[in-house]
């Protein structure tokens, strides 16, 4: 670790300490270091030094001077600068024994830009299904609490909401579709923002995945082609196979991108901060996107380009609503969730997607990557990274992060923010338990769908003992 590695060569010392190298260091900047970050050391003791060279490496991101320190033979490393490499950083013997500064270093807990909004770190909270509003979709009390105890999150994505009876798929989640609504909504918004956070909503319609027991009178749930997929829908007393879609008449479409607009205007009454357009997961809009569920030969299917256009058009009345920076999109080009079959060139035909998203100037896309809730590899090997650099604005990842893969995501600049989903369910203050890294609560599966406040809003805040406050 003192020597030079990769064959760099040894440059100047870096001038933030500028007499370090043989000289003493900056004794006002240490004591800083000391009084900042000395009371979580024990957290962190233990970091394989190797860890902290990698870091070394991430936090030339950060354009600011930053101290980080290692413990192996009782060394402090005193990193500099922009732009200097770990393999030529000073070390100075000074300290014995605290290894927390790699962790505490990463830009995850550091603000960011989205869109007009100025998140106070990188950290999401992701949409998650929690069915806790009522059966017209009028979200509950206890929603305002749920959201409230997550506002530390840089943004939190509300859970799926209706934008529409007819694209709901499961009994118990919100909509944003009648006044009644809207109002129950207010309070929610109210009370993140309240906390200081930002929360914007995700527009779902289902499409196939639902039962005729969910639809307005009674009807068969829609789709692009009438293929019934071989999944459930959650009706309130259980889980039923969906049945055989209707397709869509061609001019019903518009009349959806229509709701659309409806819910993402109802959004802004309702106090979003924006809106994350629900593309993914094998609901209506990836059934419109991939080959293997839209078999239409209107305008809407057949080529790449038309099977686009429904997850346009949508985008376009929402953008126009919001305003695009206010304006996200889910998507997950891998992903068989709700047997939703593979796109015969998923690559190519994300990637348009993508690009074309670009005319609208989004605040982010949000990829699920791999399989939703598995595994995180990709068929075939596609490199994600393509989609984020086709993409002008940011990236939002999502699929199985814990703080070692959130913390490498950013080392490497592979994503700009990180969603984490289930964690967020167990765990109100996820930010600083990442943070500090604190162990985390275990949620309990059994309360993830429908019922009250037991597993949605009593899941313990770390202690002020255990955030070493006194
Ligand atoms: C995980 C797996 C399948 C579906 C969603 C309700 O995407 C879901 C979902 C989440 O909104």
């Amino acid at each position: 670790m003192d020597e030079p590695r990769h064959g760099a060569r040894r440059r100047s010392p870096p001038d933030y300490f500028s007499d370090d190298l043989d000289g003493k260091p900056d004794a006002r900047k240490i004591e800083l270091y000391l009084t900042q970050y000395l009371p979580f050391h024990e957290q962190f003791a233990g970091i394989d030094p190797r860890e902290l060279d990698r870091a070394a490496v991430g936090v030339r991101e950060i354009p600011e001077t930053v101290v980080f320190s290692g413990k192996r033979d009782m060394k402090i490393v005193l990193a500099c600068r922009l732009g200097c490499p770990a393999a030529c950083l000073p070390r100075r013997t000074i300290m014995p024994d605290f290894s927390a500064e790699a962790r505490l270093r990463s830009d995850l807990f550091q603000p960011v830009r989205l869109g007009p909004y100025q998140l106070a770190n990188r950290i999401v909270m992701a949409p998650l299904t929690r069915s806790r509003a009522g059966a017209d979709g009028v979200p509950c009390p206890l929603m305002a609490e749920y959201y409230a105890q997550r506002a530390s999150a840089g943004l939190i994505i509300a859970e799926g909401t209706n934008i529409s009876p007819q694209g709901r798929g499961y009994a118990f989640t919100p909509g944003l579709y009648t006044t009644a609504q809207v109002q129950a909504w207010q309070p929610v918004t109210q009370a993140v923002h309240a906390k200081g956070g930002r929360i914007f909503v995700q527009l779902w319609h289902v499409g196939r995945i639902s039962h005729p027991s969910l639809q307005p009178g009674g009807a068969v749930p829609v789709a692009p082609s009438a293929i019934r997929p071989a999944a459930t829908s959650y009706t309130g007393t259980g889980f039923e196979p969906c049945v055989t879609p209707r397709a869509l008449d061609t001019k019903e479409i518009p009349e959806i991108v229509d709701q659309y607009r409806h819910a993402a205007q109802n959004a802004l009454a309702a106090g979003f901060d924006g809106a994350e357009i629900h593309a993914a997961n094998g609901y209506l809009i990836d059934q419109f996107l991939r080959d293997s569920t839209n078999k239409r030969t209107d305008a809407y299917g057949g080529s790449r380009e038309k099977r686009a256009r429904f997850l346009l058009e949508v985008t376009e009345a929402v953008a126009n609503i919001c305003g695009s920076q206010r304006v996200g999109i889910r998507l997950s080009p891998f992903s068989p969730v709700n047997d939703i079959g593979p796109d015969s060139d998923p690559a190519a035909t994300y990637t348009y997607v993508v690009k074309r998203l670009n005319d609208f100037g989004l605040a982010y896309v949000h990829i699920i990557e791999g399989v939703t809730q598995g595994p995180r590899e990709v068929p075939g090997g596609f490199d994600l990274q393509i989609l984020r650099r086709s993409f002008r604005g940011l990236y939002i990842a999502n699929n199985g992060y814990d703080l070692d893969l959130a913390r490498e995501a950013r080392r490497r600049n592979l994503a700009d923010l990180i969603a984490f989903g289930r964690l967020y369910i167990a765990n109100p203050d996820l930010v600083d338990r990442l943070r500090m890294g604190a162990r985390l609560n275990v949620p309990d599966r059994t309360t993830f769908f429908g019922g009250g406040a037991a597993g949605y809003i009593d899941y313990p805040f770390l202690t002020a003992a255990e955030r070493g406050v006194p």
